[in-house]
């Protein structure tokens, strides 16, 4: 068996002040301040040329800079995935499955109903996560395998009793029924996978899993599936120990691991259907070394897809 690891973070102050949390998404610009930056080197090399082809060669470089942020314009949601402010509000607090359905931006007249673990610890609405900042809206959904409160003090939590070496037991849910509008094509939502088997435990025996899947008439079966096809996991590509964004991680509880960066699942969906939406997420061979699961911004599109696809929204 494992040795539990307890990481105990000295929580940065910045980390966990808006001010913080905003470098982080300051930091989402700064990959546009990071182009400009770019083209200001190229700016260098004209200089350095001292010819005019260069020059206008490296008119071309802003060029393209201005082309991503266009990028980003074609999907119209995508506006808001660059919130302004992120406030780590208060860590430990655990809510309701209704609760988590209303951090995951799903309209009144959209939601049927919605069960969540029976671990209520397990589940949480957070403003935050470290510097990580919810992509709609003012919060998130989190799930993880270990108990929410503990979560940025990298402090994992094994359900004992409750299975093979307690690993049965650590599973966090989240099933939502909802109600299709009309006009809608497509659904999208939003999620963010940590684990602190990460990277100690690629390729091993405890990849514990963050699991989606869709039951409606236009599509059933899994989604939000990896570049590999599998459930997200510690051995998915995905997975990453840095995204490019200094201190990403940090005061998250897994600043040592890996995460995903943001990602977007999309599923077809048929309008004016109901739909079952249901995510988890669970210990593999044991119920220690925790993972968690971001969750955010389910959405519909009028937008129609041919089969499940996942996108890298942030950074
Ligand atoms: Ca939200
Ligand atoms: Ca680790
Ligand atoms: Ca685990
Ligand atoms: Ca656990």
């Amino acid at each position: 068996m494992r040795l539990v690891s307890i990481l105990l973070l000295a929580l940065l102050a910045a980390g966990c002040t808006p001010n913080g949390t905003l470098t982080l998404f300051d930091s989402f610009g700064d990959d546009d301040d990071s182009a400009g930056s770019a083209a200001d080197d190229d700016d260098v090399a004209p200089d350095d040329d001292d010819d005019d082809i260069a020059p206008d060669d490296d008119d071309i470089a802003p060029d393209d800079d201005d082309i991503a942020p266009d990028d980003d314009d074609i999907a119209p949601d995508d506006d808001d995935v660059v919130p302004s402010d992120c406030d780590n509000g208060p860590a430990g607090e655990t809510a309701s499955a209704a609760a988590l359905a209303s951090a995951l931006d799903i309209g009144t007249t959209e939601l049927v109903s919605v069960v969540g673990s029976t671990q209520a610890e397990m589940m949480a609405v957070r403003t935050g996560l470290g510097g990580l900042c919810p992509i709609i809206g003012p919060d998130v959904a989190l799930l993880s395998t270990g108990q929410v409160s503990n979560i940025e003090a990298a402090q994992d939590f094994d359900y004992p009793g409750t299975g093979p070496d307690g690993a049965a037991g650590d599973l966090a849910e989240l099933t939502l029924l909802l109600a299709v509008p009309p006009e809608a094509s497509s659904m999208r939502f939003h999620f963010l996978f940590l684990t602190r088997e990460y990277p100690e435990w690629v390729g091993g025996p405890y990849n514990d899993a963050f699991e989606a899947e869709v039951d409606g008439p236009a599509y059933a079966g899994p989604v939000a599936r990896d570049s590999l096809g599998e459930p997200f996991s510690v051995n998915s590509p995905e997975v990453v120990p840095e995204v490019g964004v200094p201190n990403w991680l940090t005061g998250s509880g897994f600043d040592k691991d890996g995460a995903t960066p943001w990602l977007r699942a999309a599923v077809p969906v048929a309008g004016g259907e109901t739909l079952t939406l249901r995510f988890w997420i669970y210990d593999s061979a044991d119920g220690i070394f925790d993972s968690a699961v971001l969750l955010d911004g389910v959405q519909f599109f009028a937008e129609g897809i041919d089969a499940p696809t996942v996108t890298q929204v942030w950074p």
